[in-house]
């Protein structure tokens, strides 16, 4: 047996001793994930209400690393921000690139580096959003950490959720991806201006996220030539 073999045989048995591990916990690990998933419901209820009685019109919006949702957001308040009142919360695990970004076009904007956490949860929003004077805005948007699997976890308590993924990850990120698609309103496929040079199937795109959840609108967007911006401003009712 050669050297990389037997490698791969010691690896293939230490991952098969932690699966094993994990057995022997496996219920109490999935009760103490239920128990999180629940506070978490409760405090982004109030999170939602706290919205609610302000007439906040308040969005959270997910998407895959890189898929445009800072560069939608750039273009979305560069529009709205001469008539509405706008707070952004950018979530991102160490860096306040996103928020300097979006600050550039007169909104107030709030950064919350996560560490190791792949997801914002309702705790993070509500943290913020009690040292605030709610009566100061009328949008919040919500940019969570970017990546598809970890913010199915953890609602934020918005009016709308927003799923962005891009032509660049190609047709096969929403079938893949299904549970974020089930828990959004609205998906988008941004970047659709680099479709022909790279040959992606969007109609299969749209068709994926329609058959996982055929409530959802989706919508195609290029956040480089604003394409279909407006469209998507009037999905959010903005
Ligand atoms: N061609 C093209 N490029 C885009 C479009 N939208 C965003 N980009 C580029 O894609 C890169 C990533 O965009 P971001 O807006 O930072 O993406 P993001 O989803 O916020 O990324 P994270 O916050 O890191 O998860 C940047 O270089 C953008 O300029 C688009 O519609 N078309
Ligand atoms: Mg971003």
């Amino acid at each position: 047996m050669s050297d990389k073999e037997d490698k791969t045989i010691i690896r293939i048995k230490e991952i098969e001793s932690i699966n094993l591990a994990r057995d022997d916990i496996r219920d109490e690990v999935i009760e103490t994930k239920k128990a999180v998933e629940r506070d978490n419901d409760l405090l982004a209820n109030k999170v939602h209400q706290s919205f609610i009685d302000n007439n906040i019109k308040s969005f959270d919006i997910v998407g895959a690393i890189g898929a445009g949702k800072t560069a939608l957001l750039e273009k979305i308040t560069e529009k709205l921000s001469s008539q509405y009142r706008i707070l952004v919360i950018c979530g991102d695990i160490t860096t306040r690139v996103d928020a300097d970004r979006i600050e550039k076009h007169n909104a107030e904007t709030i950064q919350i580096n996560t560490g190791r956490e792949c997801a914002l949860n309702a705790y993070h929003i509500h943290k913020i959003i009690k040292n605030k004077d709610l009566k100061n805005y009328d949008v919040v948007f919500i940019e969570n950490v970017g990546n598809l699997i970890c913010p199915s976890d953890f609602i934020l308590g918005t009016d709308k959720r927003l799923i962005v993924v891009s032509t660049t990850e190609g047709e096969w990120v929403v079938e893949k991806h299904p549970m974020l698609f089930k828990m959004s309103d609205i998906a988008v496929i941004n970047k659709f201006d680099l479709k022909e040079r790279l040959g992606t199937d969007v109609d299969k795109m749209i068709s994926d996220a329609k058959k996982i959840n055929p409530k959802i609108e989706v919508i195609t967007t290029s956040a480089k030539t604003g394409e279909n911006i407006e469209k998507l401003m009037n999905l959010m009712g903005l």
